[in-house]
């Protein structure tokens, strides 16, 4: 770090540094302060997203920051089966670049691959794409978010024309007189937002909850709807069958505003509610009575989480609920629209700026003429050098190690052993790589595989933006220099271009990426060459797309039409197409998983933070106290669950509130009761989603 920022952070760690949260979309602003003893405390602030709340994660965020875990030097490993000793940066970085050019010497660039993550700032996030592409000379770049919104993201741009997450900020949902939250549990996923629903609720407005459980937001609701994993296009269709019937529709709008309805009309008028009822195990009254409540309404909203998008139909699924929105004329006018909520702290901004296999910065494609020669021109390069598209998520590393795979994978923020499907095999193939390297700031279950781990600093050791769950841009700033020798993921990719051979620049701090990558993003759909950080720290961020140093940045898109060129929305008719897997007499159930309060994402940071570790120390399975009954299972006994993919062993939570034929095991740990041995990673043919929330499984005592 130079100097002058060196003495900003320390002079900032005297007095309290208003930033904002590591962990999830919402990025609650909060306040880090160090007491005369140096340790670091978390303290909530006033700011628009979480108006002074904050949840237990957040609360203990400041615990990890001196964590004896936390990586303090290079690892390196000198044989494969070697253990990993700490080195220098000269020796961890050669290394790294002399594997990577062997690897790309011998089988071509596409045999490298990156792995980023949507917790990286922008700047990071648009790095990693620049060095994929230029550094490295590969098209072998994606990230976990492709396990996350990628269908809600995808359905939103064949729909709208653009994709962002929410199209309309938080302070919008208390003016909706209906909301559907389709299959997210805000509740345990993004508390303080629950102060909204709360608010609207307050004013008299109406929240329907479709999840295959009870869970604490669906128990806020007037409505729960406990549908059957998997069968959301079947509801979606059902509740707009009877929009249709009763007359709930607003045709002038679809008229005015959108084109393929005929379609979509066609297909529901099957979906009659005897039907959905039998598809969705809703009853067909609850199916009517949501419909009704919806399309009466004067103002409503369907916000969609990742229980109809983690699946082989999550577009189908998240465009049945786009359909239903449009068709109720509740979409882009005030207080209305169907909006995704996102969930990684940056998970926006990560899917906007180069870190997906298809895409370039400012949400260009890559695959477009006229936006690789608008990114090359930044970068200063020959449009024609850029490489194709690569593989998404699933697909590379289902290549790993394979002839024509990838070879040689850097990854950075992701814990992959953990989080993705079907994971037995997954720790076999990264030892196998011929170069596995690790950006992180812990020995994780990935990073403890890796050839090279590189310590990076944690957030309030440097300041980067991050985009939230409403599309606003919010600044991050470091409380504090990172420990001496740790270097920033900037800093690491700089240093790596550099003894690649690349000519482009790779600025190293995250105030020179910034302004390059300000510059990469202007003309794009998301915007933000006026962002400058002095316009981020004064106001409460800025709403892309926000063009120039004069534009007020965009709150609320489709206000006045919709992104296409016409500017109208369109309709795409879908069918409800069964799950990849369905319960049959060898594994009866359904499996489902997700997330608890206390954890976040695979727990490589949470399960370090003792007070949430103490809280819910270890996974387990939730299971009807009926199913449980049946097969002899009482609470905390220890229960074999098997899918086609494994097995763990985990104590049994007898839940009234999940379905009798539904399994839920959280994610958040590894090893053997890691929740991605029993998952299946067929993939959505549009998205490349994987099906994290359905499976057919078995459960019997241990
Ligand atoms: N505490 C905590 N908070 C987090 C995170 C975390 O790890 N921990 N992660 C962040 C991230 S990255 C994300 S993506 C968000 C996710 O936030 P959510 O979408 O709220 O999280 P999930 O628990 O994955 O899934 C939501 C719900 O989907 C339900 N579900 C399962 N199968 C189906 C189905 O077939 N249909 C329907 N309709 N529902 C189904 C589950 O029962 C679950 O309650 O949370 C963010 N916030
Ligand atoms: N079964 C099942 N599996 C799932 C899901 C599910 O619902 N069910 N949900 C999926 C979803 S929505 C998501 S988002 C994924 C998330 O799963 P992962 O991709 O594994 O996400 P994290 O656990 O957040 O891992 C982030 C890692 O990066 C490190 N890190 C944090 N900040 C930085 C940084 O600035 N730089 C670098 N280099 N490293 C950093 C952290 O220490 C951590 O090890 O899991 C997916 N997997
Ligand atoms: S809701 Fe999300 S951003 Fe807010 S404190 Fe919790 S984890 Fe952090
Ligand atoms: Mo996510």
């Amino acid at each position: 770090m130079p100097d002058g920022l060196l003495a900003e952070a320390v002079q900032r760690a005297a007095a309290a540094t208003a930033t904002h949260c590591p962990y999830c979309a919402l990025q609650c602003g909060m306040m880090l302060s160090q007491d005369r003893a140096g340790a670091w405390t978390v303290s909530a602030r006033d700011f628009p997203t979480n108006k002074g709340g904050l949840c237990r994660k957040g609360w203990t965020a400041a615990a990890l920051l001196d964590h004896p875990d936390r990586l303090a030097t290079p690892l390196l490993r000198d044989t494969k089966d070697g253990p990993l000793r700490p080195a220098g940066w000269d020796e961890a970085l050669d290394r790294v670049a002399d594997g990577l050019l062997r690897i790309r010497a011998e089988h071509g660039p596409s045999a490298l691959g990156v792995f980023g993550g949507g917790g990286l700032t922008n700047e990071k996030a648009y790095l990693l794409g620049k060095f994929a592409r230029l550094a490295l000379g590969t098209g072998n770049i994606d990230y976990n978010g492709r396990f996350c919104m990628a269908s809600a993201a995808a359905a939103g741009l064949r729909a709208f024309g653009i994709d962002r997450g929410l199209p309309f900020p938080l302070a919008d949902i208390p003016g909706a007189d209906a909301i559907l939250i389709a299959g997210s549990n805000p509740a345990e996923t993004m508390p303080p937002i629950m102060q909204y629903f709360e608010a609207q609720r307050a004013r008299g407005g109406r929240l329907i909850v479709s999840d295959p459980r009870r869970t604490a937001t669906a128990k806020l609701a007037d409505l729960h709807l406990a549908l059957t994993p998997g069968t959301d296009a079947a509801l979606a269709n059902g509740l707009l069958h009877v929009a249709v019937r009763d007359r709930l529709i607003d045709p002038d709008f679809i008229e005015a505003r959108t084109t393929g309805w005929e379609s979509v009309r066609r297909v529901v008028a099957s979906y009659w509610p005897d039907r959905a009822e039998r598809v969705t195990g809703v009853p067909a009254q609850d199916i009517e009575r949501a419909a009704h409540l919806l399309g009466e309404a004067a103002t409503a909203m369907i916000l969609s989480g990742r229980g109809p998008e983690q699946q082989s139909q999550g577009t189908a699924n998240a465009t049945a609920f786009i359909n239903l929105a449009l068709a109720l004329g509740k979409a882009g006018r005030p207080h209305c629209g169907w909006g995704c909520l996102t969930g990684q702290g940056n998970g926006q901004g990560g899917r906007e700026h180069g870190q997906k296999n298809d895409q370039l910065p400012g949400y260009r494609k890559l695959d477009n003429p006229d936006h690789r020669a608008a990114v090359a021109a930044v970068w200063d390069v020959d449009p024609d050098i850029l490489p194709r598209p690569g593989m998404p998520a699933i697909e590379m590393l289902r290549s790993l190690g394979q002839p024509g795979g990838v070879r040689g994978l850097l990854v950075a923020a992701s814990n992959l052993v953990v989080s993705v499907p079907d994971a037995a095999g997954l720790p076999d193939r990264l030892r196998g790589l011929d170069l596995l390297v690790v950006l992180d700031q812990f020995l994780t279950e990935t990073s403890s595989l890796a050839d090279v781990v590189l310590p990076v600093p944690q957030w309030a050791e440097e300041s980067g933006t991050m985009t939230n769950l409403e599309g606003r841009v919010v600044r991050r700033l470091a409380a504090r220099p990172p420990p001496p020798e740790v270097w920033t993921d900037t800093r690491i990719l700089s240093a790596l271009a550099a003894r690649l051979g690349c000519a482009a620049a790779f600025p190293a701090e995250p105030d020179a990426v910034f302004t390059e990558f300000r510059r990469a993003t202007a003309g794009g759909v998301a915007d933000y060459a006026g962002m400058s950080p002095e316009r981020l720290a004064e106001a409460d961020g800025l709403f892309w797309p926000c063009p120039d140093d004069a534009h007020p940045g965009t709150p609320r898109l489709f206000q006045t039409r919709f992104g296409h060129p016409d500017g109208r929305a369109r309709f795409t008719a879908v069918e409800r197409l069964s799950s990849a897997e369905e319960p049959d007499a060898d594994y009866p159930l359904y499996l489902t998983t997700g997330r608890i309060l206390t954890h976040y994402q695979s727990g490589a940071q949470t399960r370090r933070v003792a007070e949430l570790q103490e809280a819910e120390p270890d996974a387990f399975v939730e299971i009807h106290p009926d199913t449980a009954r049946g097969l002899g299972l009482r609470a905390g006994a220890m229960a074999r669950i098997a899918t086609r993919r494994g097995s763990v062993v985990l104590a049994v939570r007898p839940t009234p509130g999940i379905r009798r034929d539904t399994l839920f095991v959280p994610f958040h740990w590894g090893g053997a009761s890691s929740a991605n041995l029993l998952t299946i990673d067929v993939v959505d043919p549009i998205s490349r989603m994987p099906e994290l929330k359905v499976c057919a499984a078995r459960i019997e005592l241990a």
